[in-house]
């Protein structure tokens, strides 16, 4: 990380080692894509008793993968072992909606994966640790770990929105035709889930105002980019995996090295914009001096403030639904 020395590895736990999003995370991880190619890394992955196998066996793979900058890996189901002295941690470990489960059930069984995680990083992780939540519903379990962390200040608490920020990106680079280099300025608002806001309006190309027809943006981008993980499960067959991966590599990489202009993260809410003060909410963000900081002083049209409204009235009865894990 940027405040350690570089000969001192840096240390990172990622939960859910076993699953599927882990599998293209880590080698990311050990290759230098996050904390930059001269910092060493050591892993700890986290998994429940049933999958340590399975992540002993993905470790000794990474092994086999010969990372020049890997130097050490522990494969535990005890969270208080795989958060100990870590710098950095990724959540990707949930519950899965099960058949017939409501939504409510969905938060009160993942609260008691995030609870338990958020106390043992409070206690046991080193001072400057950062955690990005990627297990769903990402934005209310990073609430729950971060109301856990006894002494760790809220905002190194955050939840995954970058996916839906790069999915936002994509598809205007294609209604464009140009790359996704050229555009800048591009947020996604709210919750990771189909309320979320991709937001055009201050989104630029080559550092020109985008101009596409409000019938594309309305009917056509903002429900795709919203709907997209959906889409990816219809014609792949299984859900968003290496792109997950991807962007966590992005949200982690840019907190830690700086983001290149706007970034959309899910952060704490200061109560910019109108959303409650506490929530954790995709904003525009920019990465510096090792913080995401929520872009400020944007006028939003009505428009926008309806459509921000709508998934921040999700994540508050999200936060009542879970009452009880934050009392
Ligand atoms: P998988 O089911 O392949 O893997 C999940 C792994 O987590 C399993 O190996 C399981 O044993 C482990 N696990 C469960 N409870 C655990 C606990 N208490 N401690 C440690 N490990 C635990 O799922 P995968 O495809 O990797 O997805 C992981 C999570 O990411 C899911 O919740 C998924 O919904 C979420 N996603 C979030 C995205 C985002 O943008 N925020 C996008 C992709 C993905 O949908």
């Amino acid at each position: 990380m940027s405040e350690s020395s570089q000969s001192r590895p840096v240390k990172v736990t990622v939960t859910g080692a076993a699953g599927n999003i882990a599998y293209s995370l880590l080698w990311r991880i050990a290759s230098g894509d996050v904390f930059g190619k001269d910092v060493p890394v050591e892993l700890a992955l986290l998994e429940i008793p049933a999958a340590t196998r399975a992540a002993e066996g993905v470790a000794m793979e990474l092994g086999d993968s010969a990372f020049p900058l890997l130097c050490g890996i522990t494969v535990t189901d005890s969270a208080d072992t795989a958060f100990d002295g870590a710098n950095a941690a990724f959540l990707v470990g949930a519950k899965p909606r099960g058949k017939g489960m409501e939504r409510a059930d969905l938060l009160a069984e993942n609260g008691r994966i995030f609870g338990p995680q958020g106390k043992a990083i409070g206690e046991h992780a080193a001072s400057d640790i950062k955690v990005v939540v990627v297990g769903n519903p990402a934005n209310t379990n990073a609430l729950i770990a971060a109301h856990h962390a006894q002494d760790v200040p809220a905002e190194r608490f955050t939840a995954l929105m970058r996916l839906d920020h790069n999915r936002a990106l994509s598809q205007l680079a294609q209604k464009l035709d140009c790359q996704v280099g050229d555009l800048s300025r591009v947020a996604v608002w709210g919750n990771h889930s189909a309320t979320q806001f991709p937001d055009l309006t201050f989104a630029e190309v080559a550092g020109s105002p985008v101009d596409v027809d409000q019938s594309w943006y309305t009917d056509e981008f903002i429900p795709r980019v919203a709907k997209r993980g959906a889409e990816i499960i219809d014609v792949r067959g299984s859900s968003s995996a290496a792109s997950a991966a991807s962007a966590a590599v992005d949200h982690m990489r840019d907190w830690v090295q700086g983001s290149d202009g706007w970034a959309t993260a899910a952060v704490v809410s200061d109560g910019s914009y109108g959303v409650d003060e506490g929530l954790i909410a995709g904003f525009p963000t920019i990465a510096r001096d090792g913080r995401y900081e929520i872009v400020q002083g944007l006028e939003l049209s009505d428009f926008q403030r309806q459509r921000i409204e709508a998934s921040v009235a999700e994540l508050r009865a999200e936060r009542e639904a879970v009452g009880d894990l934050l009392g």
